[in-house]
């Protein structure tokens, strides 16, 4: 069930993390916020990410035996979960937090700050149907049954889904890391999956901690991009079995990972309905391009 709040809709069961976070969270300049739609490639961006700050011992890298998810909380997802307040001051920096939160509901204290936020982005077809997948394998509302795939389609481009709607959430990170390229660096994913390395280099220039000459000719880079790659994550106990808040599978979280899967669930017209949201929607920002996602 969503709820709509400043424009953009919630999970209700989230909703009262959002309100706390953005009521109470205080960032730090040293702070890095990983920021994404839902299925946008979160927990990889949370495994590279941890990597990258702590790349000294990646044979024995504790994202071997903890799920990206337990490394690097969500702001509203568990931080601020159901509305506490924890106290973060004595988390030592950087400190490193996830939200799925849009840009114009964050709070003040983050476009205020000089932290660092990292937004990663996805074909929003592929986003739809890794979503679908994720909903059907975990029934958040066993109760209910879930929507057919057109229904769920048809809200989806209406706005009407989980930190809703697409095309603002990913047009106001742009926005902002056109206006502040020091302080929000934007990614697609479709760009990691053509070219791990140099996204690797430029998340860690971003962060202020560049891999060395010494590091690329040892390989670092590549080993970063190895241990938090699909296959490696999804191979690992930790990452098969349990669950996540104690309601998701952690299995959940790793499918298939590919560029254009919906071209297996989805039909061309849906397809062209998807473009053509985003031609209007985005017309105001310029840059931010879609180039043979949707054939
Ligand atoms: S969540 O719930 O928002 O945290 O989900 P999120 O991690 O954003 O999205 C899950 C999709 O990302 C794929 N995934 C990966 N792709 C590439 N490399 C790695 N390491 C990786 N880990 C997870 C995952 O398979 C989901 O995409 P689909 O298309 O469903 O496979």
């Amino acid at each position: 069930m969503l709820c709509q709040y400043q424009n953009n809709w919630f999970p209700v069961r989230d909703f009262q993390g959002v309100l706390s976070c953005q009521k109470n969270f205080q960032a730090n300049e040293t702070d890095i916020i990983l920021a994404t739609m839902p299925k946008a490639g979160t927990t990889w961006l949370k495994a590279l990410t941890f990597s990258i700050l702590n790349r000294h011992d990646l044979d024995e890298s504790p994202l071997l035996t903890s799920t990206s998810h337990d490394l690097i909380p969500f702001l509203e997802l568990d931080t601020y979960r159901d509305g506490q307040n924890p106290g973060l001051e004595n988390i030592p920096s950087p400190r490193i937090f996830a939200t799925h939160i849009p840009y114009r509901v964050l709070p003040d204290s983050i476009p205020g700050s000089k932290c660092k936020i990292i937004y990663i982005c996805r074909n929003p077809l592929d986003q739809f149907v890794s979503h679908r997948f994720f909903l059907l394998k975990n029934r958040l509302q066993p109760e209910q049954d879930p929507l057919s795939l057109d229904e769920a389609f048809e809200m989806y481009c209406d706005g009407i889904h989980p930190f809703g709607p697409f095309w603002d959430h990913m047009a106001e990170y742009f926005q902002a890391g056109l206006e502040n390229p020091d302080r929000v660096l934007f990614l697609k994913y479709e760009e990691l999956k053509e070219d791990i390395v140099s996204s690797l280099k430029k998340m860690a220039g971003f962060i202020g901690v560049p891999f060395s000459v010494e590091e690329e000719k040892q390989g670092v880079v590549e080993e970063i991009a190895r241990l938090c790659s699909m296959k490696n994550m999804k191979s690992l106990n930790v990452n098969k079995d349990g669950k996540w808040n104690g309601i998701i599978e952690n299995s959940s979280f790793y499918r298939k990972g590919e560029v254009g899967d919906w071209k297996n669930h989805l039909t061309g017209s849906m397809a062209d309905r998807v473009e053509k949201i985003l031609e209007e929607k985005l017309s105001g920002s310029s840059g931010l391009t879609f180039k043979n996602y949707f054939n």
